[in-house]
């Protein structure tokens, strides 16, 4: 039988690569567009590239860019894929109030030129297509929040994706194509990005047991995020893309922890028991053994507006995907300590 042939933007990213194996495992050719770095970007698919000139090859990685319509026309022209799923973004909260020009580049126009490439090449009738959406894009609606929630999005990133969730939805049904998205609450892991909120954390403490760091800055602890395992949530990417209808779904645990919570148990793991004392940007957590202080505030980790709550209801995927989280909370915090540990 053909190999289905699916190309992946974002590949090099957390998503990206583990849906990257997840699906040649399943039997497709996977190609992925990359962006042309200084430095080699590619260390989260080391273990899956192979010598292009190996005739069992079944990953091609191209390069490209969201923002250069140009690379994305040609790499969709020359690999012809049964499924795109985008994934690539500029995907840090934060990040997007300091290059909020670029974010809307990247995020919301980047969509719109694969749309357009899809549409321009014909192949409307023949590619499926995944639009990685956010539980950003709801920003102050209170949870939990479902695929009929109200958006009112709180930041440049969170404001880009709702233009590419829309120009999806408005490419669906002018032109008809596959166009399918995803509102995904915060996944994590250990190849989660350094820079997001349960990697330091899991970072933070592995390097204090190591000696390496003294303690951990952050920012604010009294927001709630609904995190789940990036494990299972690209399996519900790949089963949206399944489906007969193209449609919209969120994809969540229903349940919901704030940031401090996730500082204790992550911290109760490894063994120490977090106390807090003092307030706002005084706050400090220390070690109930050692008195030692182990996280303390930094206002520069505040945003210029924040989510305070996101709790997704995922029963739509339940009842028509047939899906559901299977990795614990807990247990996502452990394997992402193991790795931090060990590294
Ligand atoms: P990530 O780890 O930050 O990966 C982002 C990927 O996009 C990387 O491969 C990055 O390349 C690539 N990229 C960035 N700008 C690009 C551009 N201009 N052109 C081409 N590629 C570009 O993000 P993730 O956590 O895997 O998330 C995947 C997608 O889901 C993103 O669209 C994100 O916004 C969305 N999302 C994530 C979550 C979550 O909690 N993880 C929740 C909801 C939605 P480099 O490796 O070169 O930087
Ligand atoms: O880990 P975060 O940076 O993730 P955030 O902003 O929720 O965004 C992530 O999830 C979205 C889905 O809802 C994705 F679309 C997006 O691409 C990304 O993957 O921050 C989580 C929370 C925030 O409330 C933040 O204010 O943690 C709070 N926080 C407190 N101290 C911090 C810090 N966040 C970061 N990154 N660094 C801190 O020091």
């Amino acid at each position: 039988m053909k190999k289905k042939i699916s190309l992946i933007t974002g590949i090099t990213g957390q998503d990206g690569s583990i849906l990257a194996k997840f699906l040649i495992k399943k039997g497709y050719i996977v190609h992925g567009l990359k962006r042309r770095s200084s430095s080699f970007n590619t260390q989260r698919i080391n273990d899956i590239y192979q010598d292009i000139h190996d005739r069992n090859n079944n990953l091609f990685l191209h390069y490209g860019d969201l923002t250069d319509f140009t690379s994305i026309l040609n790499i969709i022209k020359k690999v012809k894929p049964n499924e795109i799923y985008n994934l690539a973004a500029q995907s840090h909260v934060q990040v997007s109030f300091e290059t909020p020009e670029y974010t809307a580049n990247a995020d919301a126009l980047g969509t719109l030129r694969i749309l357009e490439a899809i549409k321009i090449l014909n192949l409307t009738k023949k590619v499926k297509f995944y639009q990685a959406s956010t539980s950003e894009m709801y920003g102050s609606s209170p949870p939990p929040q479902n695929e009929n929630t109200p958006m009112h999005p709180a930041s440049p990133y969170g404001a880009a994706k709702l233009y590419a969730h829309w120009i999806t939805k408005n490419y669906r049904t002018s032109y008809n194509i596959f166009a399918s998205t995803g509102i995904l609450f915060n996944h994590e892991g250990p190849s989660r990005g350094e820079t997001f909120v349960s990697r330091k954390i899991t970072m933070g403490i592995a390097n204090i047991l190591k000696g390496k760091q003294k303690l951990i800055y952050l920012g604010n602890l009294d927001a709630y995020r609904d995190w789940g395992d990036a494990r299972d949530y690209v399996e519900a990417m790949w089963k949206i893309l399944q489906l007969k209808k193209p449609d919209d779904f969120v994809i969540a645990t229903g349940k919901s922890y704030s940031v401090r919570s996730f500082v204790e148990i992550a911290f109760l793991i490894v063994g120490i028991k977090i106390k807090w004392r003092g307030k706002g940007l005084n706050e400090v957590g220390f070690d109930q053994k050692t008195n030692k202080i182990l996280i303390k505030i930094d206002k520069k980790y505040f945003r210029p507006q924040e989510v305070d709550h996101l709790r997704g209801d995922y029963n739509k995927a339940k009842k028509t995907l047939n899906w559901q989280p299977k990795i614990k909370f807990k247990k996502m915090i452990k394997d992402m300590l193991d790795k931090d540990l060990n590294f």
